[in-house]
């Protein structure tokens, strides 16, 4: 399978590294109008083929997917390229700006018939994989209550600037993954209510967010974000995990340790693999790079919808903009009316 990538930025580079790790594939084009980066990512990567344009890119072709690793104010323009172009398309979270957008995009890979898969990995790390199953087989009964947390100091900042810089911050960035977690656990949810707060004075947008969930099945969630916690040891970049079920409890807590408490208590370390290429901290999210990536590639093998598709990820983006709303109205906000 061949692939092309538009972006060559910071996160990219964890793309493209993963990539070369699946058997079967070949990156053989790579675009971004910084030519710097552009550059020194086909150098590492040993990539011939360089656009700055990536009209120039799908119209010379030869390749079956792209992996769109830009910012999300070119997603939509380039998902619907790509659609056209009649390729498979892999697109960084998060998805579209808004609700309108992320629709079209959907409805521009249905109508070439193509896969489109949203690059939401955070439900695809080890330690999440392991507590979801933990909780599909039963072990903890009917889990009635969550809360997933991510409470860090780190300075994501210097890697990201740009994350500084909009109206918007903690929800859309990190809060997206959170409640994407509280999804694969729980389901969709009916109702949102949140409240945000601007710790930091040097950022624009918002760096503290508790948003309270209720899911079609009844159960509650607490799905709380933050960068403004000074905590040692610091967390970066791990979810942790709170569910009560009708039969036991799992908790995920720092330090990747994995309790579960039914009749017998049981007690794991779930720490991630350090990939040879990823780098502590960041590996935990460096390995569900790769495992999204391979997923991906098998859906599309298989001629299946990758579990976090873009109609599949649609409802997630729903559960950023309930939570902007609920927050900016102070009410319940309820999802049928996103
Ligand atoms: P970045 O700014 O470092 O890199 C983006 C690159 O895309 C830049 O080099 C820019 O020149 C290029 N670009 C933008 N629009 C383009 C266009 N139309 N054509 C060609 N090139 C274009 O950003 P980043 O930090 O790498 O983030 C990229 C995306 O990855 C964001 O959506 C971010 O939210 C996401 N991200 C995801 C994770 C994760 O764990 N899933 C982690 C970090 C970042
Ligand atoms: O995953 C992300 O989107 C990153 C980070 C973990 C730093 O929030 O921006």
């Amino acid at each position: 399978m061949k692939g092309a990538v538009i972006g060559c930025g910071f996160f990219a580079q964890n793309q493209l590294q993963a990539w070369r790790d699946i058997t079967g594939v070949e990156i053989v084009a790579l675009c971004d109008r910084d030519e710097d980066r552009l550059n020194a990512s086909a150098a590492t990567f040993d990539v011939a083929r360089c656009y700055s344009d990536a009209a120039e890119m799908f119209a010379a072709g030869g390749f079956d997917f792209v992996d769109i690793a830009t910012t999300v104010e070119s997603h939509r323009a380039l998902v619907e390229m790509a659609a056209q172009a009649g390729v498979h398309i892999i697109c960084q979270k998060p998805f579209a700006e808004n609700m309108i957008d992320a629709r079209a995009m959907v409805d521009a890979a249905d109508a070439a018939g193509k896969t489109l898969m949203v690059h939401e990995n955070f439900r695809w790390q080890s330690a999440i994989q392991t507590a979801l199953n933990v909780v599909k087989s039963g072990t903890i009964g009917e889990p009635f209550f969550g809360r997933v947390s991510f409470r860090s100091g780190y300075d994501v900042f210097s890697g990201q600037p740009y994350l500084a810089e909009g109206e918007r911050f903690i929800i859309e960035d990190l809060g997206i993954h959170i409640l994407d977690i509280a999804r694969a656990f729980f389901g969709d949810a009916t109702h949102v209510a949140a409240t945000t707060r601007r710790i930091n004075p040097d950022i624009k947008g918002e760096d503290v967010a508790t948003m309270l969930l209720t899911h079609e099945g009844g159960a509650t969630t607490v799905v709380d974000c933050s960068y403004a916690t000074r905590r040692m040891p610091e967390t970066f970049p791990q979810s942790l995990l709170e569910i009560d079920g009708t039969l036991g409890t799992l908790r995920l807590e720092a330090g990747y340790r994995l309790t579960v408490q039914t009749d017998e208590d049981t007690e794991r370390d779930v720490s991630p693999p350090l990939l040879p290429w990823a780098e502590k901290p960041w590996h935990n999210i460096q390995e569900s790079v790769r495992t999204i990536q391979q997923h991906f590639v098998d859906c599309i093998r298989a001629g299946r919808q990758p579990e976090t598709s873009g109609a599949d990820n649609i409802r997630t983006l729903a559960l950023v903009e309930a939570a902007y709303l609920s927050a900016a109205q102070k009410r319940t906000v309820a999802l049928a009316d996103i």
